[in-house]
């Protein structure tokens, strides 16, 4: 493992491995660092919706042949209440776009295969504990591996280290300015080895509060509720997750919920978190390590891809030329898309979930929202045209 590189990654999520990926192609040296074991970090069941600017990333880096051959392209997704269904249609509103399904455990195992097939520097059970020198030409990465404590003299850091990562800590505290919103609710979410009963995403605001039938493949459905904080998965039979999810997605007419076997099960909070600026000297964060969102708009994968995108942009320039305008620009360019994606992720959880004891007014005020925007194709444009993603900044 070198102990010098142009750019050292911390963290071999989405973003990290992106980043490494069109690093590599662009022909500059880096060396990913991840804390857990390729089996934990390829098995994490997370996100499942690529717009079509990361499907277009994957397919310009040559990360998209199994992605291309097994992801499901949706055309739209169903809005349920008052026990009626409403399909948002991404084509015709949007001029032509459309989202792709293919879990983010398919994306990172292609792209740890891909740079171990390159030969090129990934390290796992790599837990970085420090950045120092982030206002110097030389920051280093120290980290510790089997056991031993070794560091890494980058000219640049990358911290894709996630929401409770480090990087972050290497930029003096009032520098920084976090943005932060915890919502008083979290997703129950389960796999089951069941067909999906949906040919498209639904996502369902009921009396019982909010659900989503999502899936992971034709044989295997993704499924979450809204439940309380601190729920604990454990506590739910399976018949009882079931019950629950049919009362919430009920409709009117002959629409079933088919059950099957549920192989997984976790309790997600929600939360929303902006950390600016998402540069300083030479320490660029990029992904959850700099923004949150709840998952209801199915952003945070596509962020992380967006920020990889443009900051290999910013690094390639700097490589070719020296010059440091892109990178000058990165953050700011990426906060006003993050700030956007922030935005329409807590439009769509406030608008299809029901906070405790909320008042009938607020209700009301939902149910009148959803109703807009299946009568208005102006409102129903602008969900359709944030939900199947924005041009790249
Ligand atoms: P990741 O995927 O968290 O990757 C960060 C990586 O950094 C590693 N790491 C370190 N490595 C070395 N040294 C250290 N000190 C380190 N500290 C951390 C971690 O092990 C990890 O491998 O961030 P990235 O790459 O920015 O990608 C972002 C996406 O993963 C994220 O936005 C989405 O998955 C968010 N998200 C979801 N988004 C959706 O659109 N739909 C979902 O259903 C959905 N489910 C989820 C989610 C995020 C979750 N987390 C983070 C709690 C479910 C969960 C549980
Ligand atoms: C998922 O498939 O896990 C998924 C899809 C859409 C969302 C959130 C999660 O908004």
């Amino acid at each position: 493992m070198p102990s010098r590189t142009t750019v050292g990654v911390v963290g071999g999520g989405p973003a990290g491995l992106l980043l490494a990926r069109l690093l590599h192609q662009a022909g500059i040296d880096c060396v990913v660092l991840e804390s857990r074991d390729r089996g934990y970090v390829e098995q994490r069941q997370r996100a499942g919706i690529l717009e079509q600017g990361t499907v277009d990333a994957l397919r310009a880096c040559g990360a998209a042949e199994r992605l291309d051959a097994e992801g499901l392209v949706h055309d739209g997704i169903e809005l349920r209440w008052n026990r009626r269904g409403h399909r948002i249609d991404f084509p015709s509103l949007t001029g032509g776009r459309r989202v792709r399904v293919y879990a983010q455990t398919e994306l990172v195992k292609d792209l740890i295969a891909l740079r171990l097939a390159d030969g090129a520097p990934l390290l796992f059970d790599a837990r970085v504990t420090a950045v120092t020198g982030a206002d110097t030409d030389r920051p280093v990465v120290h980290y510790t591996h089997q056991g031993a404590e070794r560091s890494l003299h980058c000219d640049f850091v990358a911290g894709c280290d996630g929401f409770h990562g480090v990087v972050r800590t290497a930029i003096p505290a009032e520098e920084l300015r976090t943005f932060e919103r915890v919502y008083p609710y979290s997703w129950f979410g389960v796999l089951a080895d069941v067909p999906p009963s949906c040919d498209e995403l639904i996502y369902a605001h009921s009396p019982r509060g909010f659900a989503l039938h999502s899936m992971r493949s034709p044989a295997v459905s993704r499924l979450y509720l809204q439940v309380p904080n601190g729920t604990d998965p454990a506590a739910w039979t399976d018949g009882q997750i079931w019950d629950e999810l049919e009362a919430r997605f009920a409709v009117d007419g002959g629409w079933r919920l088919a059950r099957g076997p549920i192989t997984q099960r976790a309790v997600l909070p929600l939360r929303s978190a902006v950390t600016e600026p998402m540069r300083w000297g030479r320490v660029l964060l990029a992904g959850d390590a700099a923004h949150i969102v709840p998952p209801t708009g199915a952003k945070g994968l596509n962020l992380a891809a967006s920020d990889a995108v443009v900051l290999a942009r910013a690094l390639a320039q700097w490589a070719a030329t020296g010059t440091t305008a892109a990178l000058d620009a990165y953050s700011d360019a990426r906060l006003q898309a993050v700030w956007r994606a922030e935005h329409f992720s807590w439009f769509m959880t406030t608008t299809l979930h029901s906070a405790p004891g909320q008042s009938p007014f607020d209700t009301r005020l939902q149910l009148s929202q959803l109703d807009r925007i299946a009568a208005s194709p102006h409102a129903a444009a602008e969900l359709a045209e944030n939900y199947a993603g924005l041009p790249l900044v």
